[in-house]
């Protein structure tokens, strides 16, 4: 008999379904040194929690995250609250001796995210784990991406040119749902996806970003209110109208320690584009290409080839040998978004059950809030800018 551990998540919206559906599924696909045992999930309401864990599969329902945290059977506490709540929660569960599971961004400002590497560093000295859930990286194609980079075969990195493309505001009178404001979410589409391309950037290449010189724009500055928790489909509106204090679309260039140069783009305008998560490399070797919407292909120019025979190639990834991809159907059957999240959580359990240090870590998560505080900065500051 495995060793079970026990879980406890706060929050049942997005991010909390799909985390779920993760934690129902892992032991199904993986063969893990523990068993996950979804045994308490957290909410503000009383009714709607209670019917969430029943729906979802949570043994017990708690409207009180403290409660949560104090809990027996809990052992791994996992955060899909918005931002402004993750630095409290994470603080006070690692001290409780909980490991820590955290949705992305890590925190809402460079304070809360010091605040929550300091508290993850002094728990790991007792054995306790914390890791934050930029699930990207649990993309096959992304993981295989990396090690292509890693074995060498893209040579010495020239440019890296990522984008994260939605368009679920394009409406003007979508509103003011929760990851529209500012004391929920932190920013706009910076935090929200523009943290998952300097994540995956920063992991496909091994390398950190140095600086960034930055563009942010908010097209739609008033919407209507949104009532209750309206989520992505933007469900419920009043007829009253707030002002949008985040970022609509962020733009930044930037370099990379190996001397890199990088751009990125984040937004939630590109009408048509609804998940396009895109990164393309070339190095001096060879090129590779990602875009989520086709998540499991990736794109790879051999540039020592003979030059009538090379070009793009699509790799299906899909193969046993590639990552995580074994674990599921036969090559070519392809997998989605969940998937990124089971994966997610299989690497957690593993890390957790050996004692060693997950990855990404809250100091990755940091880094990543380092970078996101220094596209603000730099596009607040106008004389930077040229008039032309
Ligand atoms: C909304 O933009 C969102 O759900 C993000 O919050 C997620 O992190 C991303 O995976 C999909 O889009």
């Amino acid at each position: 008999m495995k060793p079970v551990i026990g879980v406890g998540m706060v929050g049942h919206a997005f991010m909390g379904r799909a985390h779920s559906q993760a934690w129902r599924s892992v032991s199904a696909f993986f063969d893990l040194p523990v068993v996950p045992s979804m045994a308490a999930l957290c909410g503000r309401s009383p009714d709607r929690t209670a019917q969430a864990a029943r729906e979802l599969g949570w043994a017990a329902a708690e409207t009180d995250w403290k409660q949560l945290v104090k809990r027996d059977d809990v052992q791994i506490v996992d955060i899909c609250t918005p931002g402004d709540s993750h630095a409290e929660i994470a603080v006070a569960a690692l001290a409780a001796g909980k490991h820590v599971l955290c949705e992305k961004p890590l925190a809402n400002t460079v304070a809360e995210a010091e605040a929550m590497a300091e508290a993850a560093r002094e728990a790991a000295e007792r054995g306790v784990q914390a890791m934050v859930a930029f699930n990207y990286r649990r993309v096959p194609a992304i993981a295989l991406a990396r090690r292509l980079v890693a074995e060498g075969r893209l040579g010495e990195l020239r440019h890296v040119r990522a984008q994260y493309l939605q368009d679920w505001i394009v409406d003007p009178e979508f509103p003011l749902v929760w990851r529209l404001r500012k004391d929920k979410a932190g920013s706009g589409a910076l935090g929200d996806i523009g943290a998952h391309i300097v994540d995956t950037a920063q992991f496909v290449t091994g390398q950190n970003l140095t600086g960034v010189s930055a563009l942010t724009e908010t097209f739609v500055k008033e919407r209507p209110l949104a009532e209750g928790s309206a989520g992505l489909a933007g469900e419920s509106r009043t007829g009253e109208k707030g002002t949008v204090d985040v970022d609509d679309a962020a733009l930044f260039i930037g370099r990379f320690e190996g001397g890199a140069l990088a751009s990125f783009e984040a937004t939630r305008f590109a009408a048509g584009r609804k998940n396009a998560l895109r990164i393309e490399i070339n190095g001096s070797k060879g090129s590779l290409a990602f875009d989520f919407e086709a998540m499991n292909e990736l794109w790879f120019h051999d540039h020592t080839l003979d030059g009538d025979e090379a070009g793009f190639r699509r790799i299906i990834v899909t193969e046993p040998g590639h990552p995580y991809a074994g674990a599921w159907w036969p090559p070519g059957h392809g997998l989605g978004y969940e998937h990124t999240f089971t994966h997610e959580v299989k690497d957690f359990l593993e890390a957790v059950a050996a004692g060693t240090a997950p990855s990404p870590s809250f100091e990755d998560g940091l880094r990543v809030q380092r970078v996101l505080a220094a596209v603000e900065a730099s596009a607040a500051d106008e004389s930077r800018w040229t008039v032309v």
